[in-house]
């Protein structure tokens, strides 16, 4: 990558602070909104030359990219699209980046609607499911056993420090499922009413290490304690390439004023000087493979450990940074 990169449009540095300030978040729907910016970018392009044009691609898909580190879906996305721009001039480099653009997010939708229709098939008629976050994905399995005519019962984890579960509350209610909604800290006690956790995932890693909203991990840990099953509702798009050679997935760090205002930091410090209190705030856990029954994609459910087969059939042994070509 070299330094010179030239400005990008300005939907698309819009977009990357949506990101950034999670007015656009989730995998899935970040993956979505990137592929969406970069044909804006294709599309407003006044590039003179073949490689200006491709020089402003990658200017946009590293704005995109530096957003949030977590999910894999991003940078997935960004080399899915990028790697499909091809032609000869200027116009033909804007026509296939924006085509590519167009089916990578016509394939988005039907892979989740498909590891819907999956992911119910785990869900029997009066079952009770409990969620963290919110995750589209998972929310694609309720609504599929939801049109299959069955009975189902959400407890809905808050899912602090940004109250996600609401979210996931309000859509579960919008299609007629009765929700119990508690704080984090009360899900252990109704783990005993939960016939299945089902979560969402930012990545997963190849020996099928789960990285999704903190708090999953204990969740999971807690449900194998109760016996109660943990699927894990992932789009292909969430496998992570580069953990197959060997690489870490990066948990983001969010800022403290999520998780205390200013005026509770200055309560808690008192008359000290206030370097001695460290709020952290990480976005995302690890959830290791042995605390995962099932992870459920568009091409069918794993075991968390046999991921990995299906991680070198979708993208080889290797990958790049997404601009790389
Ligand atoms: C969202 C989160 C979701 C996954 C999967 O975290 O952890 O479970 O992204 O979501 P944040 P989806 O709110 O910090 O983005 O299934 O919609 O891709």
């Amino acid at each position: 990558m070299d330094d010179s990169l030239p400005a990008v449009d300005p939907d698309v540095a819009a977009t990357a602070a949506d990101i950034a300030e999670m007015e656009i978040r989730g995998a899935a729907t970040i993956a979505d909104a990137a592929a969406e910016a970069l044909a804006r970018q294709a599309e407003r392009s006044e590039a003179a030359s073949p490689n200006e044009f491709r020089r402003q691609l990658r200017a946009a898909a590293k704005t995109l990219y530096e957003t949030r580190p977590t999910a894999v879906s991003l940078p997935n996305a960004l080399r899915y699209v990028l790697r499909g721009m091809s032609g000869e001039t200027v116009s033909e480099l804007r026509a296939s980046t924006i085509a590519r653009a167009e089916e990578f997010q016509v394939d988005l939708a039907q892979a989740q609607s498909k590891l819907g229709e999956i992911g119910s098939n785990r869900l029997r008629d009066g079952d009770v499911v409990m969620t963290h976050c919110h995750s589209t994905d998972a929310l694609s399995c309720l609504e599929a056993a939801v049109e299959d005519g069955k009975e189902i019962e959400a407890i809905v984890k808050e899912t602090r420090p940004r109250k996600q579960g609401h979210i996931t509350a309000r859509q579960l209610r919008e299609l007629g499922v009765p929700v119990t909604l508690v704080v984090d800290n009360a899900a252990r006690r109704y783990l005993d009413r939960a016939d299945h956790v089902l979560v969402g995932a930012d990545s997963i890693a190849a020996d099928g290490s789960v990285i999704n909203k903190v708090g999953t991990s204990g969740l999971a840990v807690n449900a194998r304690e109760r016996g109660v099953p943990v699927m894990v509702a992932a789009q292909t798009i969430k496998l992570h390439p580069d953990t197959m050679t060997g690489h870490t997935v990066e948990i983001e760090m969010r800022a403290e004023r999520e998780v205390v205002s200013d005026e509770e930091r200055a309560d808690i410090a008192g008359e000290r000087a206030d370097d001695g209190l460290v709020v952290e705030n990480p976005a995302f856990d690890v959830t290791p493979p042995r605390y995962v029954d099932a992870i459920v994609t568009e091409r069918g459910q794993f075991p968390p450990e046999s991921i990995v087969i299906l991680m070198r059939e979708l993208f080889g042994e290797t990958t790049g940074e997404p601009w790389e070509p």
